[in-house]
């Protein structure tokens, strides 16, 4: 049963997004049985999935719905919601999304925001699905943040953060917690000494990859797997953590056709030309004479959203992150290189989690997904008790209709062995 792979059926017309607690959803779907029928139906539907980076479009997005006043996003003039460039006192780190949005005040200008705002912000500019939403806010501010707010940047100043003194180290802080190696367009931090900075070839090569003027979900799967052979033949440290590899090094890529395509009556499930991706990063020029200019990344005019009624949320993404691993199995080896380039070595999955799952059995049922929440609520060990109650609800919430087994910990000591891994962070 895949109860989650039918939310966004059930979530249209659902407001307000951020009083909307996956607890209750879910009790509101288990108890009807059209929709556990619909459940049934979809779960055989990924049985026979194809391969295909984009096989989950027409499972998420049966039909072809485009309704342009209800996905137009305004950002001209007189909008308020206008383009500002970030300022130097400006919060801007490695999310390219997050980063858009505060530059055009869908969230605070200074980068510093609270769990509710990034949940608003991301449902409503671009269609987030709202348990993603719910879990990616709440796990920033329980990895980045003082619990309810958090940085989309470094350590925010105290005049930013504001009276509670536990300010957080922000996105960019949060190293293999939530940022990882092998992204689409940052640096890998032991390598390169900073993990948000857009490195202009790097765009350059995600161009490359995707001819015919389009960027597409199967040209960034071959670009993320480019990226991931050439950081192991690059970084004597790179390491591909069993969370920020495993869960957010797809949505990185995911998610710039998912959230940055803009959408039309001809291409409902979405279009991203080089200028609409460009204008999003930030980067000036043209073909083969880009300019990556830091922080000004920018939400283009004339631009439409995905549509309402398919919100791309957890079902959909994790479908495209298996979708992902099962063309380039490798995106699922937890471990890393061993202190020199092309030395990677992976842990068994089964020794890192007590027999629970294997390397094989991630890929079957929602093992993958169970799997990733789990960790995610590992990410933090040294928070206090109790004081995480909205993540491990939202994540309780999610494990519990996935039916997952039981996972205690994971053994860190497996994963001490990788210098990317055990090297302490400059900051974070
Ligand atoms: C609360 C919601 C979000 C959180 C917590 C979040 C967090 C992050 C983090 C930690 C990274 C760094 C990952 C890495 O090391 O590769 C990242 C990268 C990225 N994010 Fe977000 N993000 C969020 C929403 C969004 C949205 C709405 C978009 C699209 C509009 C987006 C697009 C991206 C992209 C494309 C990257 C990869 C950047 C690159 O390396 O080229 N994110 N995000
Ligand atoms: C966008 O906002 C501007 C400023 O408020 C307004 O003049 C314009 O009509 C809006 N565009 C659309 C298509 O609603
Ligand atoms: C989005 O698509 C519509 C319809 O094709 C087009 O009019 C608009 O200019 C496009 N927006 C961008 C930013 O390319
Ligand atoms: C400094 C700051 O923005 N603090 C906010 C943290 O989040 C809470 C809850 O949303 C807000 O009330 C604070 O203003």
């Amino acid at each position: 049963m895949h109860l989650l792979s039918i939310l966004p059926t059930i979530l249209v017309g659902f407001a307000p997004l951020a009083n909307a607690f996956p607890a209750a959803i879910l009790d509101a779907a288990a108890s009807d049985p059209g929709i556990l029928k619909r459940a049934e139906e979809i779960a055989k539907l990924l049985e026979k999935r194809q391969a295909g980076a984009d096989a989950a479009t027409a499972l998420f997005e049966p039909a072809n719905t485009f309704n342009a006043q209800a996905q137009y996003v305004n950002v001209s003039a007189g909008s308020g919601h206008e383009y500002k460039a970030p300022g130097p006192n400006d919060l801007r780190g490695p999310c390219p999304g997050l980063n858009a949005f505060a530059n055009h005040n869908f969230l605070p200008h200074n980068g510093y925001a609270s769990v509710t705002q990034y949940i608003d912000a991301t449902t409503k500019v671009v269609g987030m699905g709202p348990l993603l939403a719910i879990f990616l806010s709440a796990l920033g501010g329980a990895i980045d943040g003082d619990i309810l707010n958090w940085s989309m940047g470094g350590t925010p100043s105290l005049a930013q953060g504001g009276v509670t003194g536990v300010l957080g180290n922000g996105l960019i802080g949060s190293h293999n917690k939530y940022e990882g190696d092998a992204s689409p367009t940052r640096p890998d931090l032991y390598q390169a000494g900073n993990n948000y900075e857009t490195v202009t070839s790097q765009f350059q090569e995600m161009i490359d990859y995707s001819p015919g003027g389009e960027v597409t979900l199967d040209s960034l799967t071959s670009f993320r797997s480019h990226r991931f052979d050439t950081q192991i033949a690059q970084n004597p440290r790179f390491f591909n953590g069993p969370f920020s590899g495993v869960l957010v090094q797809p949505a990185a890529y995911t998610f710039i056709y998912r959230f940055m395509a803009n959408h039309s009556a001809e291409f409902p499930a979405g279009k991203l030309t080089y200028d609409v991706v460009q204008s999003w990063f930030g980067v000036q020029g043209t073909n083969k004479n880009y300019n990556a200019v830091q922080g000004t990344e920018r939400i283009p005019e004339n631009w439409y959203r995905r549509a309402i009624e398919y919100p791309y949320d957890t079902d959909y993404f994790l479908a495209d992150a298996v979708n992902a691993a099962v063309l380039h199995p490798k995106f699922l080896s937890i471990g890393g290189n061993t202190g020199t380039t092309n030395s990677f070595a992976g842990v068994d999955v089964k020794d890192l989690t007590g027999g629970v799952y294997n390397s094989a059995s991630l890929l079957q049922g929602n093992n993958l997904a169970c799997f990733v929440y789990q960790l995610s609520a590992q990410a933090k060990p040294d928070a206090v008790l109790g004081v995480l109650d909205r993540l491990t609800n939202a994540v309780g919430s999610i494990i519990g209709a996935l039916g997952c087994p039981q996972l205690q910990a994971i053994d860190q000591a497996q994963l001490q062995k990788f210098p990317g891994y055990s090297q302490k962070p400059v900051y974070g």
